[in-house]
This record gives C-alpha cells, sequence and structure tokens, in this order.
C-alpha cells in the first residue's frame, strides 16, 4: 500500500485504530521489525521522493530514512499534542523562548530516543546501503551561535525525557551560523544552507499565523464602556508562520515541540500596492518581509544599533506570544488565568521585550487592568542570564525602539514610573540608586536595557553556574539583588547523556552500561556506579581500549579535513569553543611555543608527545578572534613541519566546528582545555561534555569549572590560574602585563618569535595587533597565568606517563559528572522556577 492509500486508510479508520501497530497495513508507519522499517524506505523512497532504487542518491535515501523515522516519532506527537486541548486542564507548559536552538542533526538522536538505532541499521543493511554515512548527509540545523542556543537544544531533550510539556520557540533561520573554511590559515566565511535539499523533520502549519506590527504610533480612545483605552496603529506588518520539529523524550511516550516562525509578507499588503500600480513596491515589501528570519547573527561585537536584530527579537516573541494566548484560549480560560497555563523562560535577553509584549496583549487587546496584567506577566515570566561581560549585555538606542516599537516603549516607561516609585518608597532620596536601576539608561545617550526589563518583568532571575550566579549578584545585576533577593536562583547548566555519550560515544556507552546497568541514561546520578571499577585493571583495559578507538576515528577526520596526521598514541589535548579572547585560546598557544621551544633545546626531553587540537568559529566582525586562528594555524604550520619535532608535537585547527563535528571530537579528548579568565565564562557546557566522556581538565577557577572540580574531585582535576577574585583585585591595583613578560624569559621568548615573524614567515607585522594588545593592556590577564598554567601542563605530562593513574582519573571524573546531566537542570528549574511537574 502507497503512503497516501495508507493515510487515507488512516483517516477513515481514525487515529486509534490506524496508530496500532497490530494494524497490519499501517505497520509501515509504526513497524519497528527490521523488515517491516526496510519496506517502509523504499516506500517513502518512491512515494515521497518519486525514486526507484537504481536511481536514488544518498539524499534520496537519506531522505526516506528519516520520513520513515519520523513517520514512527508522529504517533506519540499526536498525541502529546493532546495537552493542548480544552480537556485538558491543570497542567502548566513550559514555554522556553530563545532567538537560538541549536538541536544538531535529528536522524541518530530520534534513533536512540526510539530505542531503534539497531533495528534502523539493520534495515538499511538489508537494503545494501551504509548506515553511517546515510547518517552523515543529515545537513547541521545551525540555529544558534554557541552555548546558549545548545543550553536549548539539551533542555528540550530533557523536558521531554522527564515528561514536562514544553514547547521551545525561535526563529526559523533560512541561514543558520556560517560555515567556516580555512584558507591559507584565516578563517572564511560562506553561507549555511541548511535548507537547500529540504528538512523532513520539520512539519509547516500554513494555518498557525500571526500578524507582527512595527512602526506607526499609539492612539488613545474610550471603549463602548467609557474605558481609556489605548491602541497601536503599526505601519508596517509581517506575517509569522509556524514550522513545527517533534522533540522526543528518551524511551517515553512524550513528545514535544519545537515551534519556529518564519516571516513572511502579509498579503493583503501586497494587493493593496499591486491595485494602484506599484507591483515592484509591492513585491520590495514582500522581500523587507521576508528578511526578519532570513539570517541568524553570528554574535558580533557591538549589538547596539542592529535594526533587524531587535526586528527579529520581537517578531518571534510576539508571534509566540500570540500562539500560546491561543492555545490558553483553547482550553476555554480566561486571560487572567494565563500563567497557569504557562511557564515562559527567557533564555538571556534576547526575547525580554516580552515583558512589554504580554503587557501589550493583556492591556490592549484583551482588555485587563494594568495591575491585573503585570501581575500575570511576572508570575508567567522567568529570566536566565548567560553572560557577565559589560559589552555583551544588550541595549538598545532609544530613537531605534521608539521608531521600530513605539507602544512598547510607552508601556516600558510606565513599568519604568512604577518601578521607580517603588524603589523611591525604599530608597528615598537616592537618585543614585533609582538611575542605577532605571530600565532607561541616561548616562550617555538613552538606551533601554535589556537586562532590566526583563528583570523587573520577571518573577525569577538565575545565573548559570554557582559562581556566575554569586558573581551576578555582587556586579551586574546587585541592585536587583538587593531589591529582591528572593527572586535570585542558581540552575547550573548541564547537557544530555543522551546525545554527549550515548550517541556521540556508543562504545564507551555501551560497556558502562554492561557493568552498571542503562539507568544512568535516565539517572545520570547512577554513574557513581562505576567508581568501584576505577581501579580494575580489566575494566581499565576495555575503557583505555575505547579511547585509542576514538582517537584513531578523529585522527582520521583530522587526515581529511586538514591533511594533518595525529598520531593517536600521542596525548589528545583539545580546545573547542567560540573564539574570543576571554576564552584564550591564545593561552594554549603560548604553551605550544613554549613546549616547542624547550623541545628544540632540549631534543632528550622526556614529554610525552601531544596532538593539540582547536575548533570554533570567530564572529566575522571579530578581528582579534580571527586573527587568534590565523596565530594556531601559523604555529601548526611551523611546528607540524619540523622534523626534529616528528610527531612529538602537533598542532591542528579543525575546521568548522559545529554540533555535528563535535561529536566524535568530545570522545577523543585526553585533556580538555577550560582556561577562560576567572570570572568571564558563565558557565561553559564543553568542559561537561568532555569530562563526561573521560577526558581530564586543565581549567581555571571559572563557571562551572568550579562545580566540576568539586564533584570530580581535586585530585582528578589540573587546576591553575588566578581567581576571580584575584583577577579583580589585580586589576585594581593595577595590573602590568609588561612586567609580567620581562620576569619569565620563556613567556618573553614565546613572545619575541611572534612579534618577530617566527611563525609568519618573517612578516613582523601580522600578529603585532594580537601582541601589542597583550603587551599593553592583556585585559583577560594571560601573561598572569601564563607561569601557573606552563607548571600544571607539566603536571599533566607527569600524570599522563602513568596510564594506569591517569585511566582511574579519567574513569572517576565520568562516574561523579551525573550532576551535570540537563536533567537535574531541568528539575531544578521545574521545582525552583516553574512550578512544574512530570505528566503521565
Ligand atoms: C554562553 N553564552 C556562555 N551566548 O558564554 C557560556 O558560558 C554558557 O555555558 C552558555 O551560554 C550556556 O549558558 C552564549 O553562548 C551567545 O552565544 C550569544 C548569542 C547571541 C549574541 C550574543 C552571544
Amino acid at each position: 500500500m502507497s503512503r497516501e492509500e495508507s493515510s487515507k486508510k488512516k483517516r477513515k479508520e481514525g487515529p486509534e485504530k490506524a496508530g496500532n501497530p497490530q494494524g497490519g497495513h499501517e505497520e509501515i508507519f509504526t513497524g519497528t521489525k527490521p523488515e517491516v522499517i526496510a519496506r517502509a524506505i523504499l516506500e517513502n523512497l518512491y512515494h515521497v521522493q518519486g525514486r526507484v532504487p537504481a536511481l536514488a542518491t544518498d539524499n534520496d535515501w537519506y531522505m526516506a530514512l528519516a520520513y520513515t523515522v519520523r513517520d514512527r516519532l508522529l504517533n506519540r506527537w499526536v498525541k502529546s499534542m493532546g495537552m493542548f486541548s480544552k480537556d485538558v486542564k491543570g497542567i502548566r507548559v513550559v514555554s522556553y523562548l530563545s532567538a537560538e536552538f541549536l538541536m544538531g542533526p535529528h536522524l541518530g538522536n530520534s534513533l536512540i530516543s526510539l530505542g531503534l538505532y539497531d533495528e534502523v541499521r539493520q534495515a538499511v543493511n538489508q537494503l545494501g546501503l551504509d548506515f553511517e554515512h546515510l547518517l552523515s548527509q543529515e545537513e547541521e540545523p545551525g540555529l544558534g551561535n554557541g552555548g546558549l542556543g545548545r543550553l536549548a537544544a539539551c533542555f528540550m531533550d530533557s523536558l521531554a525525557t522527564l515528561r514536562i510539556p514544553a514547547i521551545g520557540y525561535g526563529i526559523r533561520y533560512e541561514f543558520g551560523i556560517f560555515d567556516q573554511a580555512i584558507r591559507d590559515g584565516w578563517q572564511v566565511e560562506t553561507t549555511d544552507k541548511w535548507l537547500r535539499f529540504g528538512n523532513p523533520w520539520e512539519i509547516p502549519r500554513a494555518e498557525i499565523v500571526y500578524n507582527v506590527g512595527f512602526g506607526g504610533h499609539s492612539e488613545a480612545y474610550e471603549d463602548d464602556r467609557g474605558h481609556y483605552r489605548v491602541r497601536w496603529v503599526p505601519n508596517r506588518v509581517v506575517k509569522g508562520m509556524a514550522y513545527d520539529t517533534p522533540v522526543p523524550g528518551y524511551r517515553v511516550d512524550m513528545v514535544n515541540m519545537l515551534r519556529l516562525w518564519k516571516s513572511e509578507a502579509v498579503e493583503s499588503f501586497d494587493f493593496q500596492a499591486f491595485n494602484v500600480g506599484d507591483y515592484y513596491g509591492a513585491v520590495e515589501k514582500k522581500v523587507a518581509s521576508e528578511t526578519l528570519s532570513k539570517v541568524l547573527y553570528p554574535n558580533d561585537e557591538p549589538e547596539i544599533g542592529k535594526r533587524l536584530r531587535l526586528a527579529q527579537q520581537y517578531f518571534f516573541v510576539s508571534c509566540s506570544l500570540q500562539d500560546m494566548i491561543r492555545i490558553h484560549r483553547l482550553k476555554e480560560l480566561p486571560p487572567d488565568r494565563f500563567h497557569e497555563t504557562f511557564a515562559v523562560q527567557l533564555n538571556d535577553t534576547h526575547p525580554s521585550i516580552a515583558v512589554a509584549e504580554l503587557m501589550r496583549l493583556l492591556v490592549d487587546e484583551h482588555f485587563l487592568g494594568w495591575e491585573e496584567a503585570w501581575e500575570i506577566t511576572r508570575k508567567t515570566l522567568a529570566y536566565t542570564n548567560h553572560t557577565l561581560l559589560p559589552e555583551a549585555l544588550e541595549k538598545w538606542p532609544l530613537p531605534l525602539f521608539r521608531d521600530m516599537l513605539p507602544r512598547h516603549l510607552e508601556i516600558i516607561y510606565e513599568i519604568n514610573r512604577r518601578f521607580l516609585e517603588e524603589v523611591g518608597r525604599k530608597y528615598p532620596g537616592d537618585g543614585g540608586k533609582a538611575a542605577r536601576l532605571s530600565i532607561i539608561d541616561e548616562t550617555q545617550g538613552k538606551y533601554v536595557r535589556m537586562a532590566h526589563l526583563a528583570s523587573v518583568g520577571s518573577h525569577a532571575i538565575n545565573g548559570v553556574a554557582a559562581l556566575h550566579t554569586e558573581l551576578l549578584k555582587k556586579t551586574v545585576l546587585k541592585d536587583f539583588y538587593e531589591l529582591y533577593p528572593e527572586s535570585f536562583h542558581n540552575v547550573t547548566n548541564g547537557v544530555t547523556p543522551r546525545r554527549w555519550i550515548v550517541l556521540s560515544n556508543p562504545r564507551l556507552a555501551e560497556l558502562i552500561t554492561r557493568k552498571i546497568g542503562d539507568r544512568w541514561i535516565r539517572r545520570a546520578e547512577d554513574l557513581k556506579k562505576l567508581e568501584p571499577f576505577a581501579d580494575n585493571p580489566e575494566f581499565q583495559g576495555e575503557w583505555q581500549r575505547i579511547k585509542w578507538e576514538n582517537k584513531q576515528r578523529l585522527a582520521g577526520l583530522i587526515k581529511e579535513r586538514t591533511n594533518i596526521s595525529a598520531d593517536p598514541r600521542t596525548l589528545f589535548d583539545i580546545q573547542v569553543k567560540r573564539l574570543h579572547e576571554y576564552k584564550r585560546q591564545h593561552l594554549s598557544v603560548l604553551y605550544v611555543v613554549t613546549l616547542y621551544n624547550r623541545l628544540k633545546k632540549n631534543p632528550k626531553a622526556d614529554v610525552p608527545p601531544r596532538t593539540v587540537i582547536f575548533a570554533g568559529k570567530a564572529a566575522p566582525g571579530y578581528f582579534l578572534a580571527k586573527l587568534i586562528i590565523k596565530l594556531i594555524t601559523s604555529v601548526a604550520e611551523v611546528v607540524n613541519s619540523d622534523p626534529e619535532i616528528g610527531d612529538r608535537l602537533k598542532v591542528v585547527f579543525f575546521p568548522d566546528f559545529n554540533v555535528k563535528n563535535a561529536l566524535p571530537i568530545y570522545p577523543a579528548a585526553d585533556l580538555s582545555e577550560q582556561i577562560s579568565t576567572a570570572g568571564k565564562e558563565a558557565s561553559g557546557t564543553g568542559n561537561m561534555k568532555f569530562s563526561m566522556n573521560g577526558a581530564l581538565t586543565i581549567g581555571t577557577l571559572d563557571g562551572a569549572n568550579v562545580e566540576i572540580r568539586e564533584e570530580v574531585g581535586a585530585e582528578n582535576f589540573f587546576l591553575f590560574g588566578l581567581t576571580a577574585g584575584e583577577v579583580m583585585d589585580l586589576k585594581s591595583k593595577g595590573y602590568s602585563p609588561w612586567q609580567c613578560c620581562l620576569a619569565n624569559p620563556e613567556l618573553r621568548e614565546a613572545v619575541d618569535q611572534i612579534r618577530s615573524g617566527f611563525f609568519s614567515g618573517g612578516d613582523k607585522n601580522l600578529f603585532r595587533p594580537l601582541i601589542d594588545s597583550l603587551t599593553s593592556r592583556d585585559e583577560y590577564m594571560l601573561f598572569a597565568d601564563y607561569p601557573s598554567y606552563v607548571d600544571c601542563q607539566e603536571r599533566v605530562n607527569r600524570a599522563y606517563r602513568d596510564q594506569k593513574t591517569w585511566t582511574k582519573m579519567s574513569i572517576l571524573n565520568v562516574a561523579r559528572m551525573g550532576k551535570f546531566s540537563s536533567d537535574r537542570s531541568i528539575r531544578e528549574y521545574g521545582e525552583k522556577i516553574w512550578a512544574v511537574k512530570a505528566v503521565r
């Protein structure tokens, strides 16, 4: 029976019968035996792709396979959606508002969740196809920059696994984060055309559309009952259409949803222009409307003045809130009970316009009184902060804001007026306090401070690691903490062990399961049960073999992508993350240069051979970050081609770091570099992925490193560097990087070499901006931490020589990382912030 015929049959019989695997023909949609799956793939190849096997391309087969897997998700998904019907009351749904979701490839992950990995692999083999090759066909949906977007994806996985109903709301960017190539050692960006072959994981919902206004003015009027009302009359309207992607939980019936908005032109607008004969004007409007969801901003330096970015933020927030209100009304509940239906989490300030938009919808469109609307808004919203870096705190110039969102600005003024009144009552006569707390920044020009808007409009504010939350309370949100101490929480980040162990490191997962059973996959605390095996020689042997195979696999990819031969017998020292000065990839380079110099001077030096691997994207407009990439590749060129060095030291820059490429990287690491300046990295999540896969960490007391070290034990963690407090003290006392450099001959030598053109074919200008920035200011205190970092690397070298002890440390790291499952994070959000529970 064809897909269509079968669908018709399904429709006639109703979903119950059709969803029943016993139902005979419907097996083609739900069956889990390899033979049935193989047949389903062929059906989909023919009826969806319009191909016979003889003519099918890799992509045709991938699509047929993806549809086959999606069919097996749909049944559970459709049932889970029952949550939104009017018969289901009293269940609070989490709405995760995020401008970014870095979901990674769906296919492998869905198979793990459904428990069909082996069956589908067999089915694919029966068809004479290469399963791994088909998996690798999937385009990366790179709808995020880095940690923040990936955190949203891990949280979606955990929400479904914990059976907490949730919708992730965001933007369906046509172009995600750029693809990175390395040419002549420099980063080159190309557009990410992830949708070019179609996206089998999404379902377009042409009937779920909302209008979103921009610009214009507001006007007051009197309603029928003589009440004063305001309405917004925008001068431009854009339509948002929903695209839904299922998010399955691990081995549970719950399938949640990621709902992303695509912007489109509002037809009536086009036609108006058309009718007066302005055809090109109409087309231009259409193009302008569609621009809104065109491209993800790649986290370039100053945000200020990026009109389109503010428009994107408002666009997706407005669509999402209108959608939530529609769902709430489906339940036939009055608007004043909105907070009972939804708990809305703001993933950083990017969706914080939600505070004003929810107020506008409740007051202007659903006619609630201000106080009542304000209470509902605050009960609904909660805000997560992900950064302390002052330059990353969003603020919008007032004129731009007024021009684009005039009604929202009025609402923000009113929120601010009432808020500052409250501040005045608490701190009478303290103008400084009021100015510091105000949503409007008037220190130099006028700006809307989005973190203040989010903080005032939320009942809960949280940081993403213990240290980060403490620093938030002491620095950027100090005044808010004094005002609302009970609103502040810490929820330390986590990552999903499904993607980051089971999928990425299947052999390790299998070994763990063989020893302690498979409960750890959903209760990561169970990993503790591995501790008794840490010393066991046989277990250690298996552990080492798996690491070895993972290193071989990565070495193969490195050869393929960079043509560098990395020897799996060497210590794999890996730093993968966005390029940023505060993350200090260049501190690692300074050590590489030092190690190189030591080996040159003393070729017999007894140090374990190392392969130092970097990967990560630099924002296209961030010159120094791009120069750091060039520095890495330049040092690599000299070191890798030095015959005296051979395999004793290799340097690799692995291009195009993304979720797909990350999968084989974390499991192959011996050493994880987490070396940001203390106080700068809010949490980090790569640090967790490495340690969960048995890498040991060399790191500062920053972000979640602090808690990782607490969990795995100080003796199983390589600590170096200043503490956050020491960084601040040194800065206030006056820090002289040049003095540090003079005081350390090896540092001086490395700096001189880079400056003199040793790594740039004699070009003395190439790295000057980087060297000048370090020797004059060294904002991120590389020179201050260099001696302690180099010493610590020596400790690493010594430890690595003793493979038994190293392996024990590696096992204990994995055994003690249970806390860093995103399931734990989500449970904490559920208890402390959302007041939601699992549904059965
Ligand atoms: C990251 N932020 C933090 N921002 O830097 C990291 O420490 C933390 O672990 C992670 O969030 C999750 O909490 C981050 O990734 C962005 O990518 C922004 C995207 C939008 C533009 C500004 C940066």
